[in-house]
């Protein structure tokens, strides 16, 4: 099993700041958990990080064909890109949501999703291990 995982705006920034919300660990190690979780369940991960939106969208067509699954982390792409939610609708390929806070108890422009309408499940505030329970997750449905 193939799983595309993509990572919106900013979350190369992880470690640097806002350690209260985000942690203190960098993208690296978020890229080398969501690597060791792949090898853990037997699939593959390709794991990317875009600061623009367009990137993003480019990358999910592209998913058509050569992954099976997508974990997504739109940051705050989340709130405002209905491209992102028409390129997860126009794929079809089962989908999961991530978010390292828990965005339901942040500000209240937050709490609107885009990509989170084209997702079955989202898993929010539980920091690394989200991408760890979507991933799971994918295995047990495919
Ligand atoms: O909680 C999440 O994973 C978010 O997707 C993170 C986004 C935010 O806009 C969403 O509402 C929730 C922000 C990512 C920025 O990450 C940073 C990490 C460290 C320092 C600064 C930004």
């Amino acid at each position: 099993m193939r799983i595309l995982v993509l990572n919106g705006p900013n979350l190369n920034m992880l470690g640097v700041r806002e350690p209260d919300i985000y942690g203190r660990h960098t993208y690296a190690d978020l890229v080398a958990f969501i690597e060791e979780t792949a090898e853990r369940l037997g699939v593959m991960a390709d794991v990317r990080q875009s600061n623009h939106e367009g990137e993003l969208v480019e990358w999910i067509q592209q998913a058509m064909g050569t992954a099976d699954a997508i974990v997504i982390n739109p940051a705050a792409y989340t709130h405002t890109s209905v491209a992102i939610l028409d390129a997860l609708k126009a794929v079809a390929l089962p989908a999961i949501e991530v978010h390292l806070s828990d965005v339901s108890a942040r500000e209240p422009f937050r709490r609107i999703s885009y990509a989170g309408m084209a997702c079955s499940e989202t898993y929010a505030g539980l920091g690394f291990d989200g991408y760890a329970r979507a991933m799971e997750s994918l295995v047990v449905k495919k």
